[in-house]
């Protein structure tokens, strides 16, 4: 195997967050020597860095066009669009760019599972992860999720998990032989991409070079393009076909199934929600696909409870329950969300949404909205783009703060309601991430200053 990186080539890392300081732990690891740089003057964690690597030179600012011209190799954080001028110059001249999951799959000597979609996707890793454990093996589980995949390299690991997002995958053209799952394609980070249409084109990169594909068949946008000399399987929420993974009815139950067979009852499964279904369905089909044991997995699915901040249960209070949403940053997620917990015959849901839109269409809220919330609480940076979207469907009301939205809902809220945060929105105009926006929540819910 020839490195993909070599000690007589130059390289620099792009960006200095969690996927340059893994690329720099990585080369080291190797012997190998790099610079780094990045584009804001003063990137959280350059103390650390200089404190690192000493001897290392650290370029900061703005890229200039030029400033790979004389790499040979680049690390790409996937936070970086690979438009940037820097990046356009340093590909014409030849300069070879990657990302960390090739350097991971150049490496990595245990079966890997890559997983992708739009939602789903930690969840589902998540899941898959805690089932390998479950069938006794030693697994590492990472990527995107939050781990940087190249930090979870071990010779003891017999098997990856990785949950790859469509920035990660913009330059991987062969997963050499991976397990791959596609979960399903809606809307997001349309401020990065050009249209659906290119984001499509990142997901599905996921699919080159796989030995076996997972899609949803649900949704045709995860179909693969190409499948010639690769083992396929399906899921789907309907009936399932033989080889596939599905829901079949039987003596008044819902039940997850693989073709015929009826596995365990739709109620049993911990992670609850309609769209937590499809990620238990997906998690099988990954997991059958790497030979895991059925049994561990259907054990696996009846205990896990689910990652923080996805549709997570914070307290019932005078009968009102809140649940915290946060990682519903995009309205693909929202509408999942809303569905989930929408009752037949009563608007009970008071949703809390905004935040930084990135470049979304929120028209797509309006039929759960119009169906199943009382009112809309929004704030954020792009509260008055989602309150135009959904013009006339509910009522709406403006707030400063999530905390002030939280107090908002309250005194909104009956008996028997539910109040959800689930943004629909980046949180970056307002929180550090997900994880803080959400605890924000709690604290407001559960009367804590912030
Ligand atoms: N930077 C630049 N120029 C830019 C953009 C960023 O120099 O134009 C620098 C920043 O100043 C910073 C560094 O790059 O110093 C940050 O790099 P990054 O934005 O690529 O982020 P990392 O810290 O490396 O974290 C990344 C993922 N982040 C993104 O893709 C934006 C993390 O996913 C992931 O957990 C981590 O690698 C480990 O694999 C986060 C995420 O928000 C959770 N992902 C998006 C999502 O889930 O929607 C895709
Ligand atoms: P991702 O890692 O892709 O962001 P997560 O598992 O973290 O996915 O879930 C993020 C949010 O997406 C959840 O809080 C929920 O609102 C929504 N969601 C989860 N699974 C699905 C699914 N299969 N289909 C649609 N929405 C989903």
């Amino acid at each position: 195997m020839t490195d993909l990186i070599a000690t007589n080539r130059k390289t620099a890392i792009l960006g200095m967050g969690a996927t340059g300081l893994s690329a720099a732990r990585f080369l080291s690891s190797q012997g190998k020597s790099f610079v780094f740089a990045d584009s804001r003057r003063e990137p959280p964690r350059l103390d650390e860095v200089r404190q690192q690597y000493p001897g290392v030179p650290v370029v900061l600012g703005p890229f200039a066009e030029d400033l790979l011209l004389d790499f040979t190799n680049v690390v790409v954080s996937p936070g970086i669009s690979l438009d940037e001028p820097a990046l356009v110059a340093a590909r014409e001249k030849g300069v070879t760019l990657h990302g960390d999951v090739e350097l991971f799959l150049e490496h990595a000597d245990a079966p890997v599972i890559v997983i992708t979609g739009s939602n789903g996707k930690s969840t589902v890793t998540q899941l898959v992860g805690e089932m390998a454990e479950a069938s006794g093996l030693t697994v590492g589980v990472g990527g995107n999720l939050g781990t940087p995949m190249l930090d979870l390299l071990d010779v003891r690991n017999q098997l990856y998990v990785i949950e790859l997002s469509s920035f990660q995958l913009e330059l991987v053209s062969d997963t050499r032989g991976a397990i791959a799952a596609l979960l399903n394609i809606s809307p997001d980070h349309m401020d990065r991409y050009a249209g659906l249409q290119q984001y499509h084109a990142a997901k599905h990169r996921i699919f080159r070079g796989a030995s076996q594909v997972i899609f949803n068949r649900q949704d045709p946008l995860t179909n693969p393009l190409l499948s010639v000399g690769v083992k396929l399987c399906n899921f789907g929420l309907n009936k399932p076909d033989l080889g596939s993974f599905g829901v079949l009815e039987e003596d008044g139950e819902s039940w997850l199934a693989y073709g015929l067979q009826p596995l365990m009852r739709c109620a049993d499964v911990a992670i609850k929600g309609r769209h937590n279904l499809a990620n238990a369905l997906a998690a099988l089909a990954l997991g059958q696909a790497a030979g895991l044991d059925m049994n561990a997995m259907l054990e696996t699915l009846k205990r896990f409870k689910g990652l923080p901040h996805r549709c997570e249960t914070v307290a019932t209070l005078e009968q009102v329950t809140y649940i915290d949403d946060s990682k519903g940053t995009n309205v693909g997620a929202t509408v999942a969300a809303i569905n989930g917990f929408g009752e037949a015959d009563r608007a009970r849901l008071i949703l809390i949404a905004g935040g930084q839109g990135k470049g979304q269409d929120f028209s797509d809220l309006r039929a759960p909205i119009g169906q199943y919330v009382k009112l809309a609480a929004l704030f954020g940076q792009d509260a008055e783009l989602i309150a135009a979207a959904l013009n006339g469907t509910v009522p709406v009301q403006r707030f400063d703060s999530l905390q002030s939205a939280v107090e908002g809902a309250r005194a909104a809220a009956e008996p028997g309601d539910i109040v959800l945060l689930s943004p629909a929105c980046a949180s970056f105009d307002m929180f550090s991430g997900f994880e803080h926006r959400g605890r924000c929540f709690k604290n407001a819910v559960m009367g804590v200053a912030a």
